[in-house]
């Protein structure tokens, strides 16, 4: 997901220092050398696109900016790189911007990450450019109009190595790597100082940076992170296969029935009736206490009695996966995320609903590790889902599990990264990004010296919620902590006011250094000096 904080938005060309003079022309001549030794270039493309429209790539829908903190028009010189790996039979597509006009370069380079299966695109760098920074995105070697079967098989069976090497880190390194390479060849010098900015698989994407090429940025920010891909993809998948193992299949006012009655129980435990479960680890709510209760649902219309399955399925789901012996597999949703994305249904009545398992894992056990275009969820036992697992963890760690915890080289190279996850992630389970930073800091005790980790109480997948959301400030953040020294101790983060309160005001507060934690010491609760880290 590309997201463009207004911080990041705010800091124009202007508001930066250090100007480049002049520039070389926007033709593909001046690009020629251009390259790199284990890529053949089948095409270049060079156009200057003066009074680009920058509203075209929002309305795409793809970046996240407010819109109103660019320019509406910029000028761009774009470099689209069509190349392969020889042997390999891929296509990447590799795009390029520069601020047309030197003067309008604030001499920094930024890459925003991608969304799901998406590596990026042309959509990625329109902000970043029009924020003043030269940038580059990269397809990965395939888009989305690609399908995953279409991309992923090499034939039917099997796997397309090459293609998932590509998406998983080499082709984002290369275009780091071309991106930064033109942008000195057309200004003349290059980068002072080079970002990346992403969530979801585009924190899935910085980590790889930090991992895999840790000379190549000084600053990473890394939001709601698609780490240990291996392990999180089979949690997702996780709610539809237990929802047909136990045949049973909730409209999604049902689930909502479920977490309502956890906040309900929960809620008041870190101390403010708000919606959130700051303290998950205090709450021991029982989806089995909801046996038996009527749900009343209005879409579609109908009531519902509570079963044991139902109630099952749900603590299945707060749980995450569980070998049939009995072994941890992987972390579940908190309480208070929204169960409905996990397992989505669409009804014809409240008793007859027919689950949609979530896309990106159901591809990725259909392609990746059944490698068989027909396979589904029907049918599949818990002998067969911890055969996918095993698959999963046994043949792609390595490959796109981007859980590595030896970040020595970025240590080394003096870079810094900011993670934060939302306690209310509906998709990608909190507690494994907990369970990644845990790992890198038992085996660097001074990690928070060069990569610090935020939870965000509250907060869906990548924004949203109730809760309290850094996406605002985290890059500007970032910034400062590389260019000047800055050390965020604490994250600014937003949230809506507390029902019943001043509605027009803003809650704020100051999210904390993992492992510390967001604690209400009293106060109005829409005051950031009511929290402390403790
Ligand atoms: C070159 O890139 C520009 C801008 O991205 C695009 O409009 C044009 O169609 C491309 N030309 C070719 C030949 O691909
Ligand atoms: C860009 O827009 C400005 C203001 O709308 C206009 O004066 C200028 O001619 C345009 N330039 C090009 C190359 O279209
Ligand atoms: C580049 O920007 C400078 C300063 O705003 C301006 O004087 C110059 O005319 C611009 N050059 C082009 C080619 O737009
Ligand atoms: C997606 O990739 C295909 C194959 O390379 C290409 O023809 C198409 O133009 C790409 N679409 C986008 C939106 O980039
Ligand atoms: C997830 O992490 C929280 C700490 O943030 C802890 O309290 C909770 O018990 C963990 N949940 C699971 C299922 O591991
Ligand atoms: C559901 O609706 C019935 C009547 O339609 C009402 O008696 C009952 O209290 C409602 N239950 C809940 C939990 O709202
Ligand atoms: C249940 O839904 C399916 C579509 O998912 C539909 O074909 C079937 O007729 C429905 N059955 C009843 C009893 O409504
Ligand atoms: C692929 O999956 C379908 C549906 O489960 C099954 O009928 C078929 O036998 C499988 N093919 C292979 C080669 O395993
Ligand atoms: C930069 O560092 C100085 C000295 O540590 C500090 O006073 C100042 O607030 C910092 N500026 C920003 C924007 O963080
Ligand atoms: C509500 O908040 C707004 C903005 O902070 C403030 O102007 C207003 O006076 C507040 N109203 C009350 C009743 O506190
Ligand atoms: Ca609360």
């Amino acid at each position: 997901m590309a997201l463009l904080s207004i911080a990041q938005a705010l800091i124009t060309a202007s508001a930066l220092l250090g100007h480049a003079s002049a520039s070389k022309s926007c033709t593909a001549d001046t690009f020629m050398s251009l390259g790199l030794s284990n890529i053949h270039i089948l095409s270049l493309n060079v156009t200057s696109a003066p009074n680009y429209s920058t509203g075209d790539s929002s309305a795409s829908g793809v970046t996240s900016a407010p819109i109103s903190r660019i320019p509406p028009m910029v000028d761009i010189c774009f470099i689209t790189l069509q190349y392969t790996h020889p042997g390999q039979n891929d296509v990447v597509n590799t795009y390029i911007g520069l601020p047309l006009n030197a003067s309008d370069w604030n001499t920094r380079f930024l890459m925003d990450g991608g969304g799901g299966w998406t590596a990026g695109g042309l959509d990625e760098i329109i902000a970043p450019i029009a924020s003043g920074y030269s940038s580059s995105s990269t397809d990965g070697g395939h888009n989305s109009t690609t399908s995953t079967a279409d991309w992923g098989f090499m034939s039917e069976g099997n796997t397309n190595w090459p293609a998932l090497w590509d998406f998983s880190s080499v082709a984002l390194g290369e275009a780091a790597t071309l991106g930064k390479m033109a942008t000195e060849i057309y200004f003349g010098s290059a980068p002072k100082y080079s970002y990346w900015n992403g969530c979801s698989t585009g924190g899935r994407q910085g980590h790889m940076m930090a991992q895999r090429f840790p000379t190549y940025f000084d600053g990473i920010v890394a939001g709601s992170p698609a780490i240990n891909w291996d392990r999180f993809q089979l949690a997702e998948y996780w709610p539809a296969f237990l929802a047909q193992l136990l045949d049973t299949q909730p409209p999604a006012c049902v689930l909502d029935a479920f977490s309502d009655a956890a906040i309900e129980a929960c809620d008041l435990l870190d101390g403010v009736k708000d919606g959130i479960i700051s303290l998950p680890g205090q709450c021991h709510f029982e989806a089995s206490s909801l046996v038996g209760q009527t749900v009343n649902c209005s879409d579609p219309n109908g009531q519902i009695i509570i079963t044991d399955n139902i109630a099952e399925l749900v603590k299945g789901m707060w749980e995450g996966p569980i070998s049939l012996e009995d072994q941890f597999e992987w972390y579940g949703l908190n309480y208070d995320a929204d169960l409905t994305s996990l397992l989505a249904t669409t009804c014809t009545s409240v008793h007859n609903c027919t689950v949609i398992p979530f896309s990106i894992s159901a591809d990725w056990a259909r392609i990746f590790l059944a490698r068989n275009s027909s396979f589904s969820v029907q049918g599949l036992t818990r002998q067969d889902f911890d055969d996918l697992f095993r698959e999963s963890v046994d043949q792609y760690a390595s490959i796109i599990g981007t859980h590595n915890t030896d970040l020595t080289g970025f240590k080394l190279a003096g870079g810094k990264m900011i993670t934060w996850h939302g306690m209310q992630d509906e998709l990608i389970p909190t507690n494994g990004t907990v369970d990644y930073y845990t790992r890198v800091m038992g085996r660097d005790p001074t990690v928070a010296d060069y990569y610090r980790f935020f939870l965000a109480p509250g907060v869906a997948h990548c924004g949203g919620g109730p809760g309290f959301d850094p996406s605002d400030t985290v890059f500007e953040t970032l910034r400062v902590w590389v260019e000047n020294g800055t050390v965020p101790d604490t994250l600014g983060a937003i949230a809506t006011a507390v029902a019943g309160s001043n509605s027009s005001a803003t809650r704020t507060a100051d999210l904390c250094l993992y492992p510390k934690v967001f604690t209400y010491v009293g106060g109005d609760p829409n005051d950031a000096s009511s929290f402390s880290c403790i």
